[in-house]
């Protein structure tokens, strides 16, 4: 994935967004007036209620760009965004709410997965949401196996770090780290410890995304 502009490559600084779609589709048809095709792909991956809407939102400094709902479970459809005319923002339908009818459940886990392997780009940048406060589930864990085994090395973002004291970070990120088996594979993952109440946040993950992206 390489955007240059002459030799330099270009930096994309999350300034402007717009939605582009909403879509129950296996297979999205995005609109015609995309500035052109292949546009790299960042993808939000995580269990409802983790954060995920937030992140978008919060990345793009705005506040209801995708709707962050206190009810977990709803957001059930793939939203497509544009981000300076530069890469799409995906934001998945969470998995693992346990309220949900299975039959449903089994039907979101089923998107996760088209999405993924019928992705325009190859591979897509994926933030895969872990709350701070909790280990991994058990579908976390089958998800972050998938995604190695298929070569793609998420950027881990522990969310809801404002809900804990600064050791309790370091400590759960290690004991998240470890329940992952995230030894084995460290050197291809990168982790942020986020929480939408800081803005440093933001501006270090915009740092990591375009290092991971142009790497
Ligand atoms: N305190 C705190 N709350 C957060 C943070 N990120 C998300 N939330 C809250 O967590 C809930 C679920 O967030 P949402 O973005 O809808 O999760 P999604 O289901 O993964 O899209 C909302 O009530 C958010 O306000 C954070 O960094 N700090
Ligand atoms: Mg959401």
């Amino acid at each position: 994935m390489q955007a240059r502009v002459g030799f330099r490559v270009r930096k994309i600084p999350f300034k402007e967004a717009h939605f582009l779609i909403s879509t129950l589709e296996k297979r999205a048809e995005l609109p015609p007036h995309l500035p052109r095709k292949n546009l790299p792909e960042i993808a939000f991956v995580g269990r409802s209620n983790v954060g995920k809407s937030s992140l978008l939102n919060h990345l793009m400094g705005r506040r209801s760009l995708a709707k962050v709902s206190s009810t977990p479970g709803r957001t059930q459809r793939i939203n497509y965004f544009l981000v300076d005319k530069a890469l799409l923002l995906v934001d998945l339908p969470g998995y693992g709410y346990a309220k949900v009818k299975k039959s449903t459940k089994h039907h979101w886990s089923l998107r996760l997965e088209e999405y993924l392997q019928e992705r325009r780009t190859s591979p897509p940048l994926i933030l895969f949401l872990l709350d701070s406060r909790h280990l991994p589930s058990k579908e976390d864990l089958t998800f972050f196996e998938w995604a190695l085994s298929n070569g793609i090395s998420p950027l881990l973002v522990l969310t809801k770090t404002d809900k804990l004291k600064e050791r309790e970070i370091e400590k759960n990120s290690s004991a998240i780290l470890s329940e992952l088996g995230a030894e084995k594979s460290m050197e291809r993952l990168s982790v942020i410890h986020y929480s939408i109440k800081k803005r440093k946040c933001k501006e270090m993950l915009i740092e990591m995304i375009n290092e991971k992206l142009w790497d």
